[in-house]
C-alpha cells in the first residue's frame, strides 16, 4: 500500500458511513484528512472524537444534502441502495441522491468525489470476457442503471462545471470471496482503502472510471486506468481458492456462473 500522502484533507465527506464498507473505510481513511464527516441515514457509532462529525442525512431530501456538503473538500459517495430492488426504492436514494451530492457539490465549490460505482454497470457481459472501462455498458438491474446514472452524472458535472471524479465499478468488497464468481471480482479492504487514497489524491483525473479488484489471477477487468492512477493492488483471492471451491459448483446454465454480475441478471420483475 502506498504511503499516506500529506497534508491531509481538512475534510472529507464519507456518505453509507453506516454501511459495510462504510464503517471499515470509517477507520482506514482516518489518516487522509484533519476531519472526516460520516453521514448514513441510519444510526451510526457517535464520533470517536474531535476528528469525526456524524450526521444523519436522506440522500433523497436536497436541502438536506446540501447542508451535509457544507465546508467539505472531497466527497467519498458510498450510500444509497446497494443491491437490486424496486425502481422506486432505487430512484430517491441513488437516481436523486447521486443528483443531490453534484448539485451540492458545485454549489460548495466541491472540487473531487469518488463515486463508489459497482460491477453491476456492466453485468450482462459474459464471465471470461475481457473487457475495460470504456467498453459499452451493460447494466444487469436498476440497481447497475442507477450506478450506470451516477457515471453520467460525474461526466457531466466534470464537463460542464470541472467537479473532477473517479467512479470505481467495485467489484465485490468483502473480508473474503464468498463464491467462484468473487474469486475474479473480490476486492480486499486494504487495496479498495489504497484505491481510494490514490483516487483522492491523483491529480488531473477528470472523469476516470476504474474497476475495484484486487490482483486476483481469474482476470475480467483490463484495468489499466486504475494502473494509471497509481493502484497497485497487494491482496488477491487465490488464498482462499481451496476454501471457495469446496462450495458445490452451480449449474452450468445458473447466472451466478454465466454472467459477471452473477444472480444479480435475473432479480425482479418487482411488484407483479
Ligand atoms: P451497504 O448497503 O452496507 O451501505 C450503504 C449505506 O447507504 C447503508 O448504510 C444505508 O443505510 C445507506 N443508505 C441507503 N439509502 C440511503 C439514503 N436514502 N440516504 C442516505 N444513506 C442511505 O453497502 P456497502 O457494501 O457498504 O457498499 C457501499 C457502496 O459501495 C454502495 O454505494 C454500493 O452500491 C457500492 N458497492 C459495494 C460493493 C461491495 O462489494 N460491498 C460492490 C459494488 C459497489
Ligand atoms: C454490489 O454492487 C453490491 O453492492 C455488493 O453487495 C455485492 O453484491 C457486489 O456488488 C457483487 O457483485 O458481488
Amino acid at each position: 500500500m502506498t504511503a499516506t500522502p500529506t497534508p491531509p484533507f481538512n475534510r472529507l465527506l464519507l456518505t453509507g458511513a453506516a454501511g459495510g464498507l462504510g464503517k471499515v473505510l470509517r477507520e482506514t481513511l482516518r489518516p487522509c484528512a484533519n476531519v472526516i464527516r460520516l453521514s448514513d441515514i441510519v444510526d451510526m457509532a457517535p464520533a470517536l472524537d474531535d476528528r469525526e462529525e456524524v450526521v444523519i442525512c436522506d440522500l433523497s431530501d436536497k436541502q438536506a444534502v446540501h447542508q451535509l456538503v457544507e465546508g467539505v473538500d472531497a466527497i467519498l459517495h458510498f450510500g444509497g441502495v446497494s443491491t437490486e430492488r424496486s425502481f422506486e426504492e432505487i430512484l430517491g436514494a441513488n437516481i436523486c441522491g447521486v443528483f443531490h451530492i453534484y448539485e451540492a457539490a458545485r454549489r460548495h465549490g466541491v472540487k473531487r468525489v469518488i463515486f463508489a460505482s459497482s460491477n453491476h454497470v456492466i453485468g450482462f457481459y459474459k464471465q471470461g470476457e475481457i473487457i475495460d472501462a470504456h467498453s459499452p455498458r451493460r447494466p444487469d438491474s436498476y440497481y447497475g442503471l442507477s450506478k450506470s446514472y451516477g457515471e453520467d452524472m460525474a461526466s457531466f458535472y466534470f464537463d460542464r462545471y470541472g467537479i473532477e471524479t473517479v467512479s470505481i465499478r467495485i467489484g465485490s468488497s468483502f473480508p473474503e470471496p464468498q463464491n467462484r464468481r468473487m474469486m475474479s471480482t473480490w476486492l480486499s479492504f486494504g487495496d479498495l482503502t489504497h484505491l481510494l487514497e490514490r483516487a483522492l489524491y491523483a491529480p488531473n483525473v477528470g472523469h476516470t472510471v476504474v474497476y475495484g479488484a484486487s490482483d486476483n489471477n481469474d482476470v475480467w477487468w483490463d484495468n489499466r486506468y486504475a494502473a494509471g492512477l497509481g493502484y497497485t493492488p497487494q491482496d488477491s483471492s487465490e488464498v482462499f481458492r481451496e476454501k471457495v471451491e469446496a462450495q458445490p459448483m452451480p449449474a452450468a446454465d445458473d447466472p451466478a456462473r454465466v454472467y459477471q454480475g452473477g444472480a444479480f441478471v435475473a432479480s425482479g420483475p418487482f411488484g407483479d
